[in-house]
């Protein structure tokens, strides 16, 4: 099967009990047993609830994987992931990530004892480098949120061998990138973006095509229970179907919004693995087989003017998220990435200057145009 017919037929046969063409929302907590134990693979919605179920089959078919486990947000899917480690262990992650990441890592599980080293993952042989008896999963972001930096998935897990190699898929979407084809062993999203797409529920996913990490990770799912209801669920799976069709259009906007900004003069400086001014274009092309929605860049001029910017576009609402089809603009240091420390973040490159855009699938068009005047 192919991916958009995965998208819409993996884990959603017509209902065996009434033939729904549709998959039902299974809005139930339990299930009645025709003795102890005599029932049809469901006992309790946090173990495993039809809806769920089929969602996590649609998307482990999406990334060409076997097992998937669904959570109630993007933070849960990788919350459980990081559950399956010990207090001692050491985990390497690239230095630039949602900031909701960095403070689970830091502000919660640093405290159960778990070591993350944050680091500049674009230099394998650094990351080589890095790793210690104790260490135990290296965590990847790439394209990273909001720098849009690329890490070499095939060259990282090469170098971890037998660690865990942990991809969050978020920013490119299985659509445009398949972790697991190169070497990764389980990939992390936020359904809440592309997945979903339009902006209206929260959710996450683990997926793995290795048996024993999934049965891991369901135990996670099942012991801390940050699950999805059956509506969530079944409106994850609703927007997952046009997955294919939607990434098309962020690529070619965001194309061409980075190209815009790229040749405007009150512009300093675009990050877009599609221009071919990013200096991992190569890999890109390589890695990627589109190169996503996202654009983030900076003005001339102070943060009162990028401010002053944001505040004056029609069409992209100042608002954290992204992915979903209508487009957005972000202040990342005041918005999604002001748990991380101000140090941190401007070594990153992550300054007060920079904004983020999530170009949506409104005409093109229109997009250029609410740019260029609020630009001028
Ligand atoms: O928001 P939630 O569904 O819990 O997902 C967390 C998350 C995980 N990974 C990446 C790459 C993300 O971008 C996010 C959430 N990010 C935002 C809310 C944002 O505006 O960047």
């Amino acid at each position: 099967m192919k991916f958009s017919t995965k998208a819409i037929h993996a884990g959603q046969d017509a209902d065996p009990a009434t033939g729904a063409t549709i998959v039902p929302i299974y809005q139930t907590s339990t299930y009645t047993q025709e003795a102890v134990g005599v029932h049809k693979g469901f006992d309790y919605s946090r173990t495993a609830n039809p809806t769920r179920r089929a969602l996590e089959t649609q998307l482990a078919a999406l990334e060409n994987a076997r097992f998937g486990c669904a959570f109630a947000s993007g933070v849960a899917a990788t919350a459980a992931v990081i559950g399956v480690l010990s207090s001692g262990d050491h985990v390497i992650v690239s230095d630039d990530l949602y900031g909701g990441t960095y403070r689970l890592f830091s502000n919660v599980f640093g405290r159960y004892g778990l070591q993350f080293t944050y680091m500049d993952m674009t230099d394998v042989d650094a990351v080589r480098k890095a790793i210690r008896p104790s260490t135990k999963m290296m965590w990847i972001e790439t394209p990273t949120n909001p720098m849009l930096t690329l890490v070499d998935i095939k060259a990282v897990a090469e170098a971890a061998s037998d660690l865990i190699v942990a991809v969050d898929n978020t920013f490119a979407t299985p659509y445009f990138q398949l972790p697991l084809e190169l070497g990764a062993d389980v990939v992390v999203h936020s359904t809440t973006k592309y997945i979903g797409g339009h902006s209206d529920v929260v959710g996450g996913v683990a997926i793995t095509d290795d048996k024993d990490l999934y049965e891991a990770i369901k135990f996670q799912q099942n012991s801390a229970g940050g699950v999805p209801g059956p509506n969530d669920a079944w409106l994850t799976m609703r927007g997952a179907k046009t997955l294919a069709l939607r990434m098309r259009d962020h690529a070619k906007n965001a194309q061409a919004v980075a190209e815009f900004l790229e040749a405007h003069s009150q512009v300093d400086r675009v990050y877009y693995p599609g221009l071919r001014s990013h200096p991992q274009h190569e890999l890109a092309k390589r890695q990627m087989s589109g190169f996503g929605g996202m654009v983030s860049f900076t003005l001339k001029g102070d943060d009162a003017r990028a401010l002053g910017f944001a505040n004056q576009l029609k069409y992209f609402s100042l608002a954290e998220s992204l992915g979903g089809v209508e487009s957005l603009i972000c202040h990342p240091a005041r918005m999604t990435h002001g748990s991380i420390p101000k140090e941190e973040r401007e070594r990153r490159g992550l300054t007060d200057r920079l904004l983020r855009l999530s170009v949506g699938i409104e005409d093109i068009e229109d997009l250029i145009e609410d740019l260029r005047s609020a630009l001028g």
